[in-house]
């Protein structure tokens, strides 16, 4: 049994996600992603989600590539979770690249492209422009 380990916010879940955890998969038998907590966005990440956590684990959970879903509450959680999963691979988007390789010493680590032009932050000021205008002329 392969087990590939991610983590993520996935706020307005959308074909990055989708095209990065679908590629995750097909590297193992078994995927788990850690999403991470509103608090650890906000203190961490200086992220603040538009879909609650809750809901996010939610939604991963319905994902078809997604076998397990796992809280992300610190960064250092990370090395305890391959450890306690058997993780053999560890995967994130490459706007990650390099900054896990600590963990090379516990399992394989891949950084696969990102999938261009989509991002939840981009998705949140599309929606924000919306609103403006709709505010504007109504
Ligand atoms: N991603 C991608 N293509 C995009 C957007 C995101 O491949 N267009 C990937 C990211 O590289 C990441 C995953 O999808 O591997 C989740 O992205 P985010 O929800 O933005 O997660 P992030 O805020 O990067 O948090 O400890 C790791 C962090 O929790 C990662």
């Amino acid at each position: 049994m392969k087990t590939i380990l991610t983590y993520g916010t996935f706020d307005l879940f959308h074909i990055g996600h989708v095209n990065l955890l679908k590629r995750a998969r097909e590297m193992g038998d078994r995927l788990i992603v850690g999403v991470s907590t509103d608090e650890f966005n906000l203190s961490e990440k200086s992220k603040t989600t538009i879909v609650p956590f809750e809901h996010r684990v939610k939604v991963l959970e319905s994902c078809r590539y997604v076998d397990q879903v796992i809280s992300e509450s610190c960064w250092q959680q990370k090395a305890d979770d391959i450890v306690k999963y058997k993780v053999d691979i560890f995967v994130m988007g490459d706007d990650w690249n390099g900054k896990f390789d600590e963990l090379k010493t516990l399992c394989n680590v891949v950084y696969l492209n990102r999938t261009q032009d989509v991002s939840s932050t981009a998705l949140k000021q599309a929606v924000a422009v919306l609103m403006q205008l709709k505010q504007n002329y109504s």
